[in-house]
């Protein structure tokens, strides 16, 4: 009986003295804020925005004739570019004339198809517009034993020839006696002297093209 009476007594004065129970269940004062939460998940990106303006030109460069290194690229490039050349030169590969270069694929075809492989490279049927080219061409001729085609054709005149290109034929070589097809002969050849005669294009002819 006296232990349930210390029981009561020991509950009551529970309930009286813990204070945290107490303001738990009184309406009191705010307590102060607690610390900031976790972070949430990044946003979505945004849109973009509008274009900026031009920005102002940055220094001006130096003119090409000072600029040292653009020199000395310019001239390392140059005797790369001379030194392919002789190298492939050395091979019969090609040959240069002036400021153009000539090249045979080794193999023959006919006219049309002559002008459509050169294309095809880049390039055009050869067309020798001096002596020089000329010889170029004739070197071919001569190292394959085949005569080639020209880039010159006849036009609607018969024994009126004109260059491929549209410039104007000033440099001819014909051998003696040529043209004489006359009109039946529109394509031209180069024999292994350099000297030319107009000729059915259907024939096959060392294809030798320029760059
Ligand atoms: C062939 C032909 C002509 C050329 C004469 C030269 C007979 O025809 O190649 O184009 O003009 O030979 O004799
Ligand atoms: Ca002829």
């Amino acid at each position: 009986m006296l232990s349930s009476q210390l029981i009561h007594i020991f509950m009551a004065a529970v309930v009286l003295l813990v204070p945290g129970d107490a303001q738990s269940t009184c309406p009191g004062a705010i307590g102060p804020q607690g610390p900031p939460g976790s972070n949430g998940l990044p946003g979505m990106p945004g849109q973009r925005g509008i274009q900026g303006e031009k920005g102002d030109h940055g220094p001006a460069g130096l003119p090409a004739s000072q600029d040292a290194k653009l020199q000395h690229d310019l001239k390392e490039l140059k005797w790369r570019i001379t030194r392919m050349e002789s190298a492939l030169a050395l091979n019969g590969k090609i040959v240069i004339a002036g400021s153009k270069l000539f090249a045979t694929t080794e193999r023959t075809a006919d006219f049309d198809n002559t002008v459509r492989i050169c294309k095809a490279a880049h390039g055009s049927i050869a067309s020798p517009t001096n002596k020089e080219e000329n010889d170029a061409v004739m070197s071919f001729v001569k190292e394959f034993n085949t005569y080639a085609y020209l880039g010159i054709t006849e036009g609607h005149v018969p024994g009126e020839f004109q260059l491929m290109n549209g410039k104007p034929l000033r440099f001819i070589n014909w051998y003696k006696n040529e043209p004489q097809g006359k009109g039946a002969e529109k394509c031209v050849e180069m024999y292994g002297d350099g000297t030319w005669n107009d000729k059915a294009c259907d024939k096959y002819r060392l294809i030798v093209c320029e760059f």
